[in-house]
Order: C-alpha cells, then structure tokens, then sequence
C-alpha cells in the first residue's frame, strides 16, 4: 500500500527561477537539486514547514521530454502527485492488477535513487500517480 505523500510535482519553465520564487513568497528551503538523465529533467525538491512535505520542481533537459511536452501543452503548473511505497514493484503490480497501466515494465531511476513507476494520468482521473521507493525506505 502507499505509506505517505511523498511530493507534489511543478513543471517549471526555468528551475533557479522557480526556485527562487517558492523561497521568496513562501519561506521554502530547496535541500536538493539533481539532473535526472534518464527522465530529462532539472529538478529541486523544497521542503514545506516541518519538512515532512515536500513540493518538486521540474524542468525540461530537452525538447523530448516529459516535461517539454507538459509544458508545451499545459503550460506550467501541477504535473504529478508521488506517493512513498516500500516496494515499487509490489506497488505497481497491485495498480496493474485492477486495470490500469503503468508506465515502466521495471521501474527506473528517481530522485536520490530512488526506483520509481508511473500511473498512466488517463487512467487516474486526469492525474498523473508517481509511485516512489526511495532509497533508504523511513517507516
Ligand atoms: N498530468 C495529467 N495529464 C497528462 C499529463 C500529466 N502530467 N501528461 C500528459 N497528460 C495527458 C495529455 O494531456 C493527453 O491528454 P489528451 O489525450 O486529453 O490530449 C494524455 O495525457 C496523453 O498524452 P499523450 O500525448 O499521449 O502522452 P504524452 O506524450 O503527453 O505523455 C505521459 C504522457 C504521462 C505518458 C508522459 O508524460 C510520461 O511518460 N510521464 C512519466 C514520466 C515523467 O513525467 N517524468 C518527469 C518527472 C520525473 C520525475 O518525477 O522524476
């Protein structure tokens, strides 16, 4: 099952841009940036208040990419919501098992490596369901 939110994903045009201005207007703190090859991304992860929400800022490495192609179509804004799990193949075969389609066939490499899967947006109401299992699992 899924244990916790793990974040809530933005695509952004410019990430120091984005990141500049979460900090400004809302007091976020950005603990990590990374540029993630495999899923064309510039990303920063912030913390929100105690820290145990977090909110992720993407943006597009290449034209090709996910998060060009949401941009292009929805322009900025909410692109996914990630839930933890402790067991992302588990996790995966559980959505697949009730019908819907995930992305990978074997999940891939996230943030901080961690190994991640995707919910197919139009088979979850128009939202896009990242399952996370990160690498050192808490609780
Ligand atoms: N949320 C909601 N709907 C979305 C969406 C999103 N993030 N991305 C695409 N869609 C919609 C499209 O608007 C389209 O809707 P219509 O059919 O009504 O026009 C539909 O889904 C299918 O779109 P598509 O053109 O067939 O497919 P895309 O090329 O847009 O790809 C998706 C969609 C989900 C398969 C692709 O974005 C993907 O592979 N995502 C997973 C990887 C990813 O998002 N990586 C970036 C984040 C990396 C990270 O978190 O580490």
């Amino acid at each position: 099952g899924l244990l916790r939110i793990d974040h809530v994903g933005i695509a952004v045009p410019d990430l120091d841009a984005a990141i500049e201005f979460y900090g400004r207007v809302f007091g976020m703190a950005c603990v990590h940036t990374e540029v993630n090859d495999d899923q064309g991304v510039r990303e920063a992860m912030l913390t929100v208040g105690d820290g145990t929400s977090r909110l992720q800022l993407l943006a597009p490495l290449r034209d090709d990419s996910a998060i060009a192609k949401f941009l292009a179509k929805s322009g900025p804004g909410l692109q996914q919501i990630a839930y933890t799990v402790s067991d992302v193949e588990a996790a995966a075969d559980a959505v697949r098992a009730k019908g819907l389609r995930v992305l990978y066939e074997q999940p891939r490499r996230g943030t901080a490596g961690s190994r991640i899967n995707f919910v197919h947006p139009k088979d979850c109401g128009g939202v896009l369901v990242e399952l996370v299992e990160p690498l050192h699992p808490q609780g």
